[in-house]
């Protein structure tokens, strides 16, 4: 009986070489991809959704505009492409292995991957026809999908939208709030914005929590004025009001738990979902598989007030002929410097350089803009 498998990896968000990019695990990540094209087995390797991290990657002129069309979007995937070559390289030499094909999910931070140019790069630079790009993998009863269309604020309704003779991305409400309000306290904090929960966080520096209840005000009020200016892109229905008053009263800055909605939604035996940066999984009548991010992220402990980089994983699904067979979560180790969360605070550019040092990734040099 025939045999493959479906690895998935979620979440990478390779950005652009800038102070706002969070990826860093090139050599690590590098790795697995060649070890994965070496395997007799065909393989369907599913990265799914936020996979580049265009959202937070600045255009060339280092601003980050709401109307994103496909020549912002070439630019920024330029960049990330230079940026993290080595993982480019990496998925060249997978689909060079026998029987191998490689599925792009689209993210919140990477609807770009729905222009066709920024498709036809990607293909030109893997030099494969064997890369595929949609909102889901659907295969052998298992449902591969990134998770935002489960979070309301996060949400949209298809990756495009027409505004007069332009094609922009049709960003949702918690994007334009990223890139109207939050990139430049991201900016300015781009290493603490990496750490869990944030909630406990803020407990240590409320001057942060400050600064994001005055832009999530700001917001509020961005919100309102276009709202009574009728723009036709920024309507604000009255859920959204209630979403947003709610999560500004209550500081919620997390992601809802998507995994509840897509539970009732999918008919799949196996539903891989990613978005929510955990590792978890869940059976009942069916199972649910979530194999955290690639991002650098940190785990803080409030007792001894020290951060802990998160473990990065994949998933890996067993098919025989056409069944699901089985699967397994794979932790890749890499060694990492456990950090005291009173040293970070007073120098994050330290520590950033310090981290991506660690993982043997060295940018040619950390800056503001690409
Ligand atoms: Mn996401």
């Amino acid at each position: 009986m025939s045999r493959r498998e479906i690895v998935v990896f979620g979440d990478m968000e390779v950005g652009g070489g800038t102070v706002t990019d969070d990826f860093i695990s090139d050599v690590a990540l590098a790795k697995v991809f060649r070890f994965l094209g070496k395997k007799k087995s065909p393989i369907d390797l599913v990265l799914n959704g936020d996979t580049f991290d265009f959202l937070k990657c600045p255009a060339a002129d280092g601003t980050y505009p709401l109307q994103v069309t496909e020549q912002i979007s070439l630019g920024k995937l330029e960049r990330a492409l230079r940026a993290h070559s080595k993982v480019i390289d990496a998925l060249k030499s997978f689909l060079n292995g026998k029987n191998k094909n490689l599925y792009f999910t689209f993210g919140n931070h990477d609807l770009d991957l729905a222009f066709p140019k920024v498709q036809q790069r990607i293909v030109e630079v893997l030099k494969s026809k064997r890369v595929h790009f949609g909102w889901s993998y659907e295969q052998f009863n298992v449902h591969v999908e990134h998770g935002q269309q489960y979070d309301k604020l996060n949400r949209t309704n298809g990756a495009l939208v027409q505004i007069g003779d332009t094609t922009v991305l049709n960003l949702s409400y918690s994007s334009l709030g990223v890139l109207e309000s939050f990139m430049r306290v991201k900016e300015g904090n781009p290493f603490l914005e990496r750490i869990h929960s944030r909630k406990e966080m803020f407990k240590l520096v409320p001057s942060l929590l400050r600064t994001l209840r005055w832009c999530g005000a700001r917001q509020l009020f961005r919100q309102l004025y276009y709202d009574i200016t009728r723009d036709p892109f920024r309507k604000t229905p009255r859920w959204l009001w209630r979403e947003l008053w709610r999560r500004w009263l209550h500081n919620d800055w997390e992601v809802p738990d998507i995994v509840k909605v897509a539970r009732k939604e999918s008919g799949a035996s196996l539903f891989v979902l990613g978005h929510l940066h955990h590792v978890y999984f869940e059976e009942s009548d069916k199972l649910i598989v979530l194999p955290d991010t690639w991002r650098d992220e940190y785990l803080l402990d409030m007792h001894s007030l020290t951060l802990f980089p998160k473990n990065k994983y994949y998933a890996r699904i067993f098919i025989e002929g056409s069944k699901f067979k089985g699967w397994k979560l794979v932790h890749v180790p890499i060694t990492r410097s456990v950090l005291r969360f009173e040293d970070v605070v007073k120098d994050q550019m330290k520590y950033l350089a310090l981290a991506a040092h660690e993982e043997g990734y060295w940018p040619a040099k950390l800056k503001r803009t690409a």
